[in-house]
């Protein structure tokens, strides 16, 4: 089996969110809370933001930073489970969220994505 080469080979898609007109009942204005950004095939990834009427932030989006490849069932841990599914979807074309660097294929450079971030958590 050839290596894995996973340099340069997925780009992250983007990392930008913005929370727009939460209701009231859900959540205190004026207050912080947690918002959690869940990207499918990513490790969820948290902010602390304080919430305000209308759109959140005010003005821009809200920087999540980079995101983490490799969580392809969405439990929040990227493991033997992820990489099984990787293998059921193999040689798959088209959408799937084992398509972890997106090139519509599911192959080796899948599980090389997979195997450089194994083992890491959501830090939630
Ligand atoms: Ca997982
Ligand atoms: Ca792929």
């Amino acid at each position: 089996m050839v290596a894995p080469n996973v340099t340069n080979s997925f780009s992250s898609p983007s990392s930008l969110g913005e929370v727009i007109n939460l209701a009231l009942g859900t959540f205190s204005y004026g207050v912080s809370h947690d918002l959690v950004l869940r990207v499918p095939g990513y490790l969820a990834k948290k902010q602390t933001q304080i919430i305000s009427a209308g759109a959140n932030p005010s003005s821009g989006l809200t920087d999540y930073g980079d995101l983490t490849p490799g969580d392809v069932n969405q439990d929040d841990v990227i493991n033997t489970v992820d990489l099984s599914q990787v293998f059921n979807f193999w040689n798959a074309t088209g959408a799937t969220t084992a398509d972890l660097n997106g090139d519509s294929k599911v192959n080796t450079f899948d599980v090389g994505i997979l195997y450089a971030y194994f083992n890491q958590t959501a830090a939630l």
